[in-house]
């Protein structure tokens, strides 16, 4: 069976789930569904970052352990994603024996590779940012005088330290090489094009242990060395899989790593570069969406105006969150959250579209057939045309979704339902009902309960609570999501003469403005 890999950021323990965390973590579970149902042998990977500097300074301040911090917002994790209808299937945790074994193994593997050697270095270093800086770099970008960091503005600490440096320089001419000629290892096309021009400008070793504090992976063979976070963080993808009890997991590489933008340059330069040192494979495609902003702000931990789900799933069912941020931004561009829009989305797509083709296409079955699918006449062209649209749809959502495009896939599904209700406007039950015509009354009928199911199926993945239920009417019985495979669903013609459906009862009831 064909294998799909596909890995969220770990998230730091030093700051609640928001929006952002959602966002990434929805998307890859709406790609691991997809796959599930396309009959891949899936495996779906998310967790939590819990060492570094940062983790251990927000202990500090609250005056735990940090291990107690990390403890706090894993059952956050933990408690958020069934809310989410997340499918994941594994959770890691850095702190953990198995991820401890993994990093210790990765950093003895780029060592025996001549790849790490100690040194002495000194240079500016963000805490928050958890990023090294040279003199030059400051200078670069105006923030000499202020010493301040060219990413986030905040202040910039002079560190001096005995470290281990990982020879990123060495595989800078394979990286770009290889960049060029895998045109789809890193999108999108923008981000790429960033990747390049930051490898061409020149990669310099980097720092790979720190000797200042202590909450980490100790260095093995050289105890007062703490692991550097990132090659800490990174290895957790080849931790899940089973490294290094498996030198070379059999389900690595990984499909796909989902990131934010703000983590490109670890995984599209050092992460890679990394790999090449170990002699694995590198991961087939990284995508680096957008950043969301909250009603026009930047959502920030100083504003304190970062939203959190709670405020988002008071408000709203998961699924329809799920659909909205899916949809409403291109995968890949920054966008704008706010309720309004949310509102109108959901009005006019899931309430006026969705949720109406279910309404009236079951009631009528209910009032001209007592919800029974009757014997079907001879096609015409417009029934023709529904069933090559509904094909259509199948074969270009999964072509989108390989590419990540969610917003064109849910766009191309929302197209057949719109086309479904026009079916509905052109071939009008109602008067059918009036006449003699039973044939045709019930050929009409059954191509949109049909057209209702393979959508149904389609949406699944970015909605699973509302599907089943979508499926449950159609089917009249209960339907596991989950256990749906496309080999099984997608012909068109499933449903059988005879097939008796539910009364419809409203799954996206519209919403006042
Ligand atoms: O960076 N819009 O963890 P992190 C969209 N531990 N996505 C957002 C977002 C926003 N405003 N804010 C956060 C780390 N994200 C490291 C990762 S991986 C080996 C180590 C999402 O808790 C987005 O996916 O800061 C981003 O990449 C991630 O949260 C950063 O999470």
């Amino acid at each position: 069976m064909q294998q799909y890999y596909v890995t969220t950021p770990i998230y730091y323990v030093n700051d609640e789930p928001h929006l952002g965390h959602i966002y990434t973590t929805i998307a890859a579970d709406v790609l691991a569904r997809h796959q599930r149902l396309s009959g891949k042998d899936t495996f779906f990977l998310t967790g939590v970052d819990e060492h570094g500097q940062k983790v251990q300074q927000a202990a500090e301040t609250r005056d735990i352990e940090p291990i107690a911090l990390a403890n706090q917002v894993v059952a956050r994790y933990e408690s958020l994603w069934p809310e989410l209808s997340i499918s994941h299937d594994d959770f890691i945790r850095t702190s953990s024996d198995r991820h401890h074994k993994a990093v210790q193994a990765m950093w003895r593997r780029l060592e025996n590779a001549g790849a790490i050697y100690k040194g002495f270095y000194e240079d500016w270093y963000c805490v928050p940012c958890e990023t090294y800086w040279t003199e030059t770099q400051l200078k670069d970008a105006e923030c000499w005088e202020a010493h301040q960091c060219p990413d986030c503005k905040r202040d910039v600490e002079k560190v001096q330290e005995e470290t281990y440096f990982f020879r990123l320089s060495a595989y800078q001419d394979r990286l770009l090489a290889y960049i060029k000629e895998n045109p789809d290892f890193i999108a999108p096309e923008s981000r790429r094009n960033e990747v390049v021009s930051f490898v061409e400008g020149g990669l310099r070793d980097l720092s790979v242990s720190r000797t200042t504090f202590s909450w980490g992976v100790p260095v093995p063979g050289d105890e007062k060395h703490v692991v550097y976070v990132w090659i800490d963080a990174l290895t957790n993808y080849l931790t899940a899989v089973g490294y290094p009890e498996q030198e070379n997991p059999e389900r690595w590489p990984a499909d796909l790593h989902l990131i934010g933008k703000d983590i490109l340059r670890f995984h599209a330069v050092y992460w890679p570069c990394m790999l090449m040192a170990a002699e694995l494979p590198l991961p087939k495609r990284i995508f680096a969406h957008g950043w969301w902003t909250v009603e026009g702000e930047k959502m920030s931990k100083s504003k304190g105006n970062a939203l959190r789900p709670a405020d988002l799933l008071n408000q709203y069912d998961a699924d329809v969150l799920r659909y909205f941020l899916l949809r409403e931004v291109p995968f890949g561009a920054d966008g704008d959250f706010s309720f309004d829009a949310l509102k109108v989305r959901y009005n006019s797509e899931l309430a006026n579209d969705v949720g109406n083709l279910l309404n009236r296409s079951l009631a009528m079955l209910k009032k001209y057939n007592g919800s029974v699918l009757g014997e079907v006449g001879e096609e015409q062209a417009a029934d023709r045309a529904l069933i090559a649209d509904v094909e259509g749809m199948q074969r270009d959502v999964d072509e989108l979704l390989e590419r990540q495009a969610f917003h064109l896939a849910l766009e191309r599904i929302s197209s057949v339902v719109k086309h479904g209700n026009r079916y509905v406007e052109d071939n009008a039950p109602w008067a059918l009902a009036k006449t003699e015509d039973t044939a045709r009354l019930n050929t009409v009928l059954y191509h949109l309960v049909e057209s209702l199911r393979l959508i149904a199926v389609q949406l699944s993945p970015f909605m699973p609570e509302k599907i089943a239920l979508m499926l449950s009417q159609i089917m009249n019985k209960d339907v596991d999501v989950n256990t749906l495979r496309l080999s099984d669903e997608a012909g068109w013609g499933q449903l059988q003469v005879g097939h008796q459906c539910q009364a419809p009862s409203p799954i996206f009831p519209r919403l006042d403005q």
